[in-house]
């Protein structure tokens, strides 16, 4: 009786740990490396990861790098370790991933770059990019500044806050921007620093500009909104009209930019879309399924110069 219970009880139990295990192996596991908490378009990022692993029911581990590449690769063997599904991520800079995206390689986990590429030679280490064209925007902010400016007299001196050293979108929107000025010698880069995608950092690095060039400076490009908006604080500090005395060429489109714009202290963004949760788990839904990603995904992009900046306000979504 006593050992009839015991064997009822274990086989009951046998089944319930088979039936829980079938259950949690269908559920997609997907590990995603973050970056950090820089900007409003990262916390935007992570924000739509999140929510679109939730409602895609997709097991989301994420992690968070603080802007350092040696916690982003920690994070990634530690998924390898743990045996995640697919791993995503969005690399902090270009070089370096060679070595992690092989271990990668190895353990059969494919590899989706969200966001930022990376520079290596074996493209076979990641199965699909998916993010913007960087130096396209790079082109559209140079491209609203010539147009704005075909009346002005030269020189047009320009002052650019560069995004983290080595980041795909810093090299990229430098190149895109340089692409469209360098056949006009009216404009001139004066001095351009890494203000690390940061307001504290903008802020701090556009007073240095301000001390050395003062009033020559007649534009500011920044990489991305949050610099271009503690850039702002430093200009209003040292008692210029941002957006009037200096004009200021931003990128991602984030809402305090379209602030700052219905301020009249921006003058234009050009929008870089950080909602790619939804892109991404359907992808990692069809790799699991057994399809082929698209090798590179590009995302839908715009420019908004303050002009238009009210009336678009209530679309935003991030
Ligand atoms: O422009 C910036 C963020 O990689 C496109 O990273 C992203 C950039 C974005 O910190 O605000």
């Amino acid at each position: 009786m006593n050992r009839l219970y015991v064997a009822s009880l274990a086989m009951i139990s046998a089944l319930a740990f088979t039936g829980s295990t079938a259950r949690a192996d269908k559920k997609i596991t997907l590990g995603f490396a973050q970056i950090g908490a820089e900007s409003e378009w990262r916390t935007a990022n992570t924000k739509s990861i999140k929510e679109a692993a939730e409602s895609s029911g997709i097991a989301l581990k994420f992690s968070d790098a603080q802007q350092k590449q040696e916690n982003q690769i920690k994070a990634i063997r530690s998924f390898i370790a743990q045996k995640v599904d697919v791993i995503a991520f969005s690399p902090v800079v270009e070089t370096g991933w060679e070595p992690v995206l092989k271990e990668a390689k190895a353990a059969k986990i494919p590899v989706i770059l969200t966001d930022r590429a990376v520079s290596a030679k074996d493209d076979s280490l990641w199965v699909a990019f998916m993010g913007s064209d960087f130096v396209e925007e790079g082109r559209r902010a140079a491209n609203w500044l010539v147009d704005k400016t075909k009346d002005a007299p030269g020189p047009i001196n320009i002052v650019e806050l560069q995004g983290t050293v080595g980041s795909a979108p810093a090299i990229d929107r430098k190149k895109g921007f340089e692409e469209i000025i360098k056949d006009k010698p009216k404009y001139k880069i004066i001095r351009s620093q890494t203000g690390d995608f940061t307001r504290a950092k903008g802020k701090e690095v556009m007073e240095a500009f301000l001390k050395a060039e003062g009033k020559k400076i007649n534009v500011l490009f920044a990489h991305n909104d949050d610099m271009a908006i503690g850039a702002i604080q430093a200009i209003e500090e040292a008692g210029m009209k941002p957006g009037k005395d200096i004009l200021i060429v931003s990128i991602d489109g984030v809402k305090g930019a379209f602030e700052a714009m219905m301020a009249g202290k921006l003058n234009v963004s050009v929008e870089c879309s950080p909602l790619l949760g939804p892109q991404l788990m359907a992808a990692v839904k069809d790799l699991m399924a057994g399809k082929t990603l698209p090798k590179r995904i590009v995302t839908k992009e715009g420019v908004f110069p303050m002009e238009v900046a009210a009336k678009e306000f209530p679309n935003r979504k991030y």
